[in-house]
């Protein structure tokens, strides 16, 4: 949902090891996937797509009636030329984010929760140069809050990648603590989602996020009267994405969020998450890595980040359809309650070329909600739009384009062979996900 955030570089590289053969071959082939395994493909990417996704703020207060007016536009089918994206060269866009935080509004305050010590990255299954770590904060709510506003503050931005806000509602408070008092350390490992399993809001419709940053986020402030839905007696998950490209530096991050008292005029902001699969086979003539093979990609992605996480390149195909390698993926998803969209946000990592958002694409209701035809990795704040209504019978689209020259240009690739590439975890894995900010009637 909503990531701030504003200063940060990011040179990933998830090295991988070699061993492979050539050509990708789909695995899956197409077939209706039965309801249930549907339902079940549904619930297990819900809690694996927590992990990364830092998009900016989505609804976040703009000027009167401003915000991206949703219009109709062609879709991204041909390949741009190729130039480098300001903030895929290496970040230089990193801005230093001295801006002072705006003034609350009547009824907020702000409460500050930061990480009690420094933490120290390390990659934990012991291969590659990402790692994810869950920090148990208290807000310490001694009634129901909406959070209106935030501020992320990552303590280190030269090994901070994205940082996630999540939902731990009452009911999974004990699990939270249980975990974290039984792993060494502070906090656990929790590559994709917060690893507490379900519970209310464990959906892609409505998501367990409470705000996040990535680079390009800011300080989030909702319009008035929005708020997103924090208990009384919850704790929040700080997820936060360490890079260890440049090294394994301690790191302290901190969010200050802006809460008001719920009242029944509190409108509740909802998280709705759109991945789509990312299917990018080796270019030809560069197709004998040992990677280059679909099925060694995949086991690869297990390798590092567990067999979990490691699953949402086949279980996005039970959602949006059969493998079919190529740069540009879709994915196509009903709506299935009256919503109104307030923020977008797109989400790829260093290979992303182009992302799309659209609603009712090739109807005459079609609108465009988001259309980003240079991705810049390093801006990917979201944006408010003018509040969209959907209803039920209507489809949203995320579309993505990867490109595999973008690894001859950026430096968290030198090194690295080429190889297939599929959702993972890691900086130079990659992703393809919508981000919508959406009140509900
Ligand atoms: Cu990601």
């Amino acid at each position: 949902m909503t990531v701030s955030g504003g200063r940060e570089r990011d040179r990933s590289q998830g090295r991988s090891g070699d061993r492979g053969t050539r050509h990708p071959l789909p695995s899956p082939a197409r077939r209706a996937p039965r309801p249930a395994v549907l339902v079940a493909a549904l619930a297990v990417l819900a809690l694996l797509l927590g992990g990364c996704g830092a998009t900016g703020s989505g609804a976040t207060e703009a000027p009167d009636g401003a915000g991206a007016a949703a219009t109709p536009s062609p879709t991204p089918a041909e390949e741009p030329a190729e130039q480098p994206a300001a903030g895929h060269s290496g970040h230089a866009a990193a801005a230093d984010d001295d801006t002072p935080p705006r003034p609350l509004r009547a009824g907020e305050r702000r409460v500050g929760l930061r990480m009690p010590a420094d933490y120290t990255p390390s990659a934990p299954y012991g291969r590659g140069t990402d790692d994810y770590r869950c920090f148990l904060l208290d807000p310490r709510l001694a009634s129901d809050q909406a959070i209106t506003g935030f501020d992320v503050r990552p303590g280190n931005p030269d090994v901070v990648h994205h940082v996630i806000l999540f939902r731990v509602p009452t009911e999974q408070v004990d699990a939270a603590e249980e975990r974290d008092d039984a792993t060494a350390g502070q906090g656990w490992t929790c590559f994709g989602d917060t690893g507490l399993g379900g519970g209310p809001g464990a959906g892609l419709d409505d998501a367990p996020w409470l705000g996040a940053w990535a680079p390009g986020g800011r300080e989030q402030v909702h319009p008035r009267g929005l708020g997103v839905e924090l208990d009384r007696g919850s704790r929040i998950v700080m997820q936060v994405h360490y890079n260890l490209v440049d090294g394994a530096e301690p790191d302290r991050s901190a969010v200050d969020l802006r809460l008001a008292p719920r009242t029944p005029a509190t409108t509740l902001l909802h998280t709705r998450l759109l991945p789509a699969p990312v299917e990018l086979p080796c270019r030809p003539g560069r197709d004998d890595a040992a990677l280059c093979e679909r099925a060694a990609a995949v086991a690869d992605v297990k390798e590092r980040f567990g067999e979990g996480p490691g699953s949402t390149a086949d279980l996005l195909h039970l959602l949006c359809g059969e493998v079919r390698p190529g740069p540009v993926q879709t994915c196509d998803r009903p709506v299935t309650q009256p919503e109104t969209v307030r923020g977008v946000a797109g989400h790829m990592h260093l290979l992303g070329r182009q992302v799309r958002i659209e609603v009712n694409p090739g109807t005459p209701r079609a609108r465009t909600l988001l259309d980003v035809p240079v991705w810049n990795f390093d801006d990917q704040g979201s944006r408010a739009v003018r509040p969209t209504r959907l209803v039920p019978g209507d489809t949203v689209r995320v579309t993505c384009r990867h490109t595999q020259r973008l690894r001859d240009q950026l430096p968290a690739f030198e090194g690295v062979p080429e190889r297939y590439v599929v959702w993972g975890e890691g900086s130079t894995d990659e992703m393809c996900l919508g981000i919508l900010q959406v009140t509900r009637p």
